[in-house]
């Protein structure tokens, strides 16, 4: 018998997020282990190829890549959240793909040292954005009524872009866009606001202001 799957996290990773948001979505029956990604301990260096969390324990097996475990946790824990048509459900996991690059131009942007830097990121997330717009149809999620995986791949952007929003706003997107009612669908949802530590806004707060980065003088700019 498969025994309880165990996610390793990091308090902040939004990529955990995404797996911890499926778990969630699909009521199994988990353990999360936290560690510190600056000092990652001997067992988990040995079990993860990339030193990168999240890392899946499933009995004696370690899976990595958090696309790659959400399609594992939605084969085993019926009913799938991706669509049925093979075209669709690609279609979806290209999308997946892209959210994964916004995740990353959010954080170059959150660490970016001056201001080109911080532009520059700036604007392809914005980019992106409008390209997110164009795709996205009445919602209230990605494929319309059910929520799928592409909904738990974006939910740990849009809620960092929100609370970050509430310290410095960056107007990524326009208050009645597509793009910020889906946010919003998401962000209000059990299993996305249970997917974080009840002392994440804090947690994640401090760690952006801690930075040495264009964009932490200006939150720290706008506290005093
Ligand atoms: N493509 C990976 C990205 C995971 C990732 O970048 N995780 C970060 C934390 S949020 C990490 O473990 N970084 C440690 C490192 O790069 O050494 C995924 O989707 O799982």
């Amino acid at each position: 018998m498969t025994r309880k799957p165990v996610l390793i996290s990091f308090s902040i990773c939004p990529f955990v997020q995404r797996s911890v948001i499926t778990l969630l979505e699909k009521k199994v029956d988990f353990k999360l282990t936290y560690i510190d990604l600056n000092n990652p301990p001997e067992w988990f260096v040995k079990i993860s190829p990339l030193g990168k969390v999240p890392v899946l324990k499933v009995d004696d097996v370690a899976l990595f890549e958090s696309a790659v475990i959400n399609e594992y946790l939605d084969e085993v824990n019926p009913p799938t959240l991706h669509p049925v048509d093979s075209l669709l459900r690609a279609q979806n996991r290209a999308w997946i793909e892209f959210g994964s690059d916004m995740i990353m131009n959010h954080y170059n942007m959150m660490i970016a040292r001056d201001s080109d830097a911080f532009t520059n990121s700036k604007n392809r997330l914005v980019h992106q954005v409008e390209q997110l717009e164009q795709i996205l149809g009445e919602g209230p999620y990605f494929n319309g009524e059910g929520f799928s995986l592409v909904d738990a791949a974006f939910a740990p952007l849009f809620m960092r872009i929100d609370l970050l929003d509430e310290r410095f706003p960056l107007n990524l997107y326009q208050i009645n866009s597509r793009v910020a009612r889906w946010s919003g669908e998401l962000i209000a949802l059990d299993s996305v606001r249970n997917s974080v530590t009840p002392d994440f806004a804090e947690v994640y707060s401090r760690f952006v202001t801690s930075l040495d980065s264009y964009y932490s003088t200006k939150i720290k700019a706008t506290s005093v």
